[in-house]
């Protein structure tokens, strides 16, 4: 188990103003934010990210949103961060997402859902180390 996770606030959220409030659910949830960077994906960058999924029906449609706008990447440590962070944003779909959730507040749909959170703690450290150097990081 390791203790760091690594989260993007995606654009429909940055668009609508929710970064303060998702930012403040995630540190109130017991996160501290390691390292903090608020940019914008290239359509091949949204597309590098997202590779693993390049074979499902949904990803030219999740590239362009994710390439759309704004976003905000950050890497956030907590004791049991990958599966506590997830706890904390909900089911991938926000209709199914738990009653509190980050997605059940912020997300519109499965698509644009508000938030990424690391699936597991080997993605954890490939997706920070996409975003944030060793000097971006403390
Ligand atoms: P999650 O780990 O909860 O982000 O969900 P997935 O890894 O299954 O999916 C990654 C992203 O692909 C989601 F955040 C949104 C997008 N997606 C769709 O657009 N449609 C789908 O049916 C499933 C996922």
């Amino acid at each position: 188990m390791s203790n760091t996770t690594f989260t993007m606030i995606k654009p429909d959220a940055t668009s609508k103003g929710y970064t303060g409030a998702i930012l403040d659910q995630i540190i109130k949830g017991g996160f501290t934010i390691k390292a903090l960077k608020w940019t914008k994906l290239t359509t091949e960058q949204a597309g590098a990210f997202y590779v693993v999924h390049k074979e499902r029906p949904f990803y030219g449609e999740l590239v362009e949103f994710m390439s759309s706008g704004q976003i905000v990447a950050a890497i956030l440590e907590k004791e049991n961060a990958v599966a506590d962070f997830r706890t904390l944003i909900g089911a991938t779909n926000p209709a199914e997402a738990a009653e509190g959730t980050i997605r059940k507040q912020f997300a519109s749909s499965i698509g644009e859902n508000a938030v990424h959170g690391s699936d597991s703690d080997e993605n954890a450290v490939i997706e920070g180390n996409f975003f944030f150097s060793a000097l971006e990081r403390f």
